[in-house]
């Protein structure tokens, strides 16, 4: 087995692969490339992904991009390694995929609102209506997860689904450092707040944390 990481420190979607490759003990390579360098656009890369997007993960001569696609191929390529992405019955595991599809889908674009005024406006640019609707689309969304909540999980036992979401929701706290009125922690609804310290207590977690905002 010789996996290899392709990642964008800061990235929710690398962040995630690596929390997944983290729960199954699997061994890996991190290359991490630059965003400002562009290496995401460089012909080497771009061989790998034509979407010139991290994350992605070489497996021998197999090559795949899509977060969600890299953490279902590595849960099912190494079924006796580590603790299964996809544990339980059909059931549970049917809630798992669906709670990733809701994170992609709903939460995703609901953030994204506030990821763009927090990162590609200037400050003169930033528009308060804007964040302060997307701030309560996201609260919107984050008491979804809450109330959907099965136990101490998103979807019953520790699964694909903790780790597809886990990064979207730090990162609020992140755009509090370019919207510092965000109050990022008090997005969060209790049972959520809870579960984030959960992934955070996780005994791989440490080593998963963006270096860069380690950095910071
Ligand atoms: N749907 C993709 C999204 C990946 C993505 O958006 N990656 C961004 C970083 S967060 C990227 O690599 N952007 C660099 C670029 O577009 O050149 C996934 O789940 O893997």
């Amino acid at each position: 087995m010789a996996l290899t990481l392709y990642y964008g420190s800061g990235s929710p979607y690398a962040w995630r692969v690596q929390l997944a490759l983290e729960h199954k003990a699997l061994p890996y390579e991190l290359k991490v490339l630059s965003f400002s360098a562009g290496d995401t656009r460089k012909p080497e890369f771009l061989a790998l992904n034509p979407r010139h997007q991290v994350p992605v993960l070489v497996d021998g001569n197999f090559k795949l991009y899509e977060s969600n696609a890299i953490v279902e191929y590595i849960d099912e390529a190494y079924p006796g390694r580590g603790a299964p992405l996809f544990p339980g019955d059909p059931k549970t595991r049917a809630l798992i995929r669906r709670v990733i599809l809701e994170v992609d889908n709903y939460y995703s674009p609901a953030s994204d609102k506030l990821i763009e005024q927090a990162w590609w406006k200037k400050p003169e640019e930033r528009d308060a209506k804007v964040i302060a609707e997307s701030r309560k689309e996201v609260v919107g969304e984050l008491g979804n997860f809450g109330s959907a909540m099965v136990g101490d999980y998103l979807a019953g036992p520790l699964s694909a689904a903790d780790f597809a979401f886990y990064p979207m929701v730090a990162f609020l706290r992140r755009a509090q450092i370019k919207l510092t009125d965000l109050d990022a922690d008090a997005m969060l609804p209790p049972a959520i707040a809870a579960w984030k310290a959960r992934i955070e207590a996780l005994p791989f977690f440490d080593k998963t944390i963006p270096p860069h905002w380690k950095a910071s």
